[in-house]
């Protein structure tokens, strides 16, 4: 990417795009990032170091004018629901994570404007290989969250094939991360369980003890979503999501690790709706096809992540932010 390329992170508040967005402004410079924010106020740097902005995503003419306005070259899509809440109301997950990719599609084409677009093991469904996940497997989801990542990363490449839109995608696992909540997923409990144990040394999950899930840490995600970015054209060979693993644990071994970390931690298990949507994702995945086209590789084992995450946390605690 240009060293003056001018971004626009849309979900800049929300649990990835809140990071992703400082980060950007530490490499591209405050100003040439524009945080794109719907329901939630942002605060701290990301209100304060570089411009905000409020927008529906559904709302193709606002979107347009925000991105004339700033003159933005390159758009981070994550504005969307995720897989807990789509579930609650599929129809408003479906218009709101389909119209959102199209709006931005249809804008970068008129524009030719770049697209990070992140997907999500969730377009995994039960009739595929659950241990290392192939890259080109079938695609038959079970929420419609799922059907409406296999619908953004269709929507990718077609847009791609027809009108050229350079759009790059991957398939992230849950992402675990200290600094903002997450939105309501599958995976979050592999971030409340540390929030848990910090708060009240207690946590009640929400999936079995033997639930496995691919997870990813934060800087590993936003890594993830610059680097595609700077990669040459020539060298990306899919314009569906590149398959990325991270690091794959139960819920089980997380208990234990974080019981390491805080004595007379305390878990139970009570799986509710989101125990089928979970049984329905890969245990692993093959990224292969990431780590060969543009050098994907992960920086974060569980260890390492477990420390990081107390280590944040505690601090917040300390402060009086948790
Ligand atoms: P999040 O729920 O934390 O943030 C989503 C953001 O979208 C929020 O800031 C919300 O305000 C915004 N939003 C909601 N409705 C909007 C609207 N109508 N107009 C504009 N903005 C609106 O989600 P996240 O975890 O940061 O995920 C970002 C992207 O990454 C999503 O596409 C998600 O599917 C994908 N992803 C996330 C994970 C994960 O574990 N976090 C894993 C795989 C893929
Ligand atoms: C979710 O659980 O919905 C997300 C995801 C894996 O896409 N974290």
């Amino acid at each position: 990417m240009r060293m003056d390329a001018r971004i626009m992170v849309t979900g800049g508040t929300g649990q990835i795009g809140s990071e992703l967005t400082l980060e950007l402004r530490k490499r591209y410079g405050n100003e040439n990032v524009l945080a794109l924010g719907h329901s939630r106020k942002p605060t701290g740097d990301l209100l304060e170091n570089g411009p905000f902005e409020k927008a529906d995503i559904r709302d193709r003419e606002r979107l347009e004018t925000l991105i004339e306005e700033y003159e933005i070259d390159t758009v981070y899509h994550l504005a969307a629901v995720l897989s807990g809440v789509g579930e609650k109301d599929p129809q408003f997950a479906w218009n709101l994570n389909v119209n959102g990719i199209i709006n931005v599609l249809e804008i970068a084409r008129k524009r030719n404007i770049k697209v990070f677009w992140p997907s999500s093991i969730a377009v995994f469904g039960n009739n595929c290989p659950q241990d290392n996940t192939p890259q080109d497997t079938a695609l038959q989801p079970t929420t419609m969250y799922g059907v409406t990542k296999v619908a953004g990363e269709l929507l990718c490449d077609y847009y791609h094939r027809k009108y050229g839109v350079d759009v790059r995608s991957v398939r992230y696992p849950g992402i675990v991360s200290a600094e903002t909540m997450p939105g309501g997923g599958t995976t979050d409990y592999a971030i409340a369980i540390f929030y848990g144990a910090v708060r009240n040394n207690h946590y009640t999950c929400f999936v079995r003890e033997d639930t496995v899930l691919p997870m990813m840490y934060m800087p590993d995600c936003i890594n993830a979503a610059i680097d595609i970015m700077k990669a040459p054209a020539e060298s990306i060979n899919t314009r569906l999501g590149y398959n990325l693993n991270g690091t794959s644990f139960s819920a089980g071994d997380l208990a234990k690790l974080v019981a390491e970390r805080s004595p007379g931690f305390r878990i139970e298990y009570k799986p509710d709706y989101r125990q089928a949507i979970a049984d329905s994702w890969p245990n692993s995945m093959d990224d292969s096809l990431a780590s060969k086209d543009w050098g994907w590789k992960v920086e974060w084992g569980l260890d390492r992540m477990a420390d990081d995450m107390f280590a944040r946390l505690r601090k917040r605690k300390a402060d009086g932010h948790l």
